[in-house]
């Protein structure tokens, strides 16, 4: 047994934190982006949901922006190895979005300006998993990390939070998007270490 004498300042414990497999922690925020950053006019943009039956939800920014929003503040897990503890944002929970939404849709593929894209299951889009945010760290979101707004999925690998998150489809087919149909595990859950086809 060990004695902790409480003035003794000489000694930090380490930190306490579990990390998924094969994850090490950075302070810094990378930034990974398959192709450039798009140059996005608030004015022209737009966020819209479609479902299987074509409905459609469409938001301008100012809609977008009036609708109910929450503080997230989640760690981020990237499949090429980094991960980044409690980081703060601000969106809108995927849950005020698709409410009401009438679909039986059990895949989401997310389309991003830029044309990167990603796909994940309904499920992990809603129940409180998800958000589109357009604040971090109490500021806009920058572009290089994704503004006006991109997907948060925290509890998949980085790649499924589609930066400049422009169409979000809603089909009875799972579609592989960009690293998917490269090689990259349809889920992508880091816990269970699923980066690659076949993990
Ligand atoms: N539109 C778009 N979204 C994207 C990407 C991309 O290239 N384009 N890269 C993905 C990958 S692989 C990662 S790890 C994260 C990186 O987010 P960050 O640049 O904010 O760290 O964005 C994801 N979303
Ligand atoms: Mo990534």
């Amino acid at each position: 047994m060990s004695t902790v004498s409480r003035g003794f300042k000489g000694r930090r414990e380490p930190p306490s934190v579990e990390l998924p497999p094969g994850q090490y922690l950075v302070e810094d925020f990378p930034v990974l982006s398959a192709g450039p950053t798009p140059d996005i006019d608030l004015a022209h943009w737009e966020l819209v949901i479609t479902s299987e039956t074509d409905t459609q939800r469409r938001w301008d920014w100012d809609g977008f922006r009036a609708l109910p929003t929450e503080p997230v503040t989640v760690d981020l897990h990237c499949v090429t190895h980094w991960s980044k503890l409690q980081t703060s944002w601000e969106g809108v929970s995927l849950d005020t979005l698709l409410e009401g939404l009438a679909t039986s849709a059990g895949f989401a593929l997310v389309t991003s300006y830029g044309g990167y894209t990603t796909n994940l299951p309904l499920e992990d889009l809603t129940g409180h998993k998800a958000w589109i945010a357009f604040g971090y760290d109490g500021q806009e979101l920058e572009p290089e990390h994704g503004g006006p707004a991109r997907l948060l999925v925290p509890h998949l690998y980085l790649w499924k939070s589609a930066k400049w998150v422009r169409w979000i489809q809603l089909g009875d087919q799972d579609e592989p998007g960009f690293w998917e149909g490269l090689g990259y595990h349809n889920y992508g859950d880091p816990w269970r270490e699923q980066r690659f086809w076949g993990d």
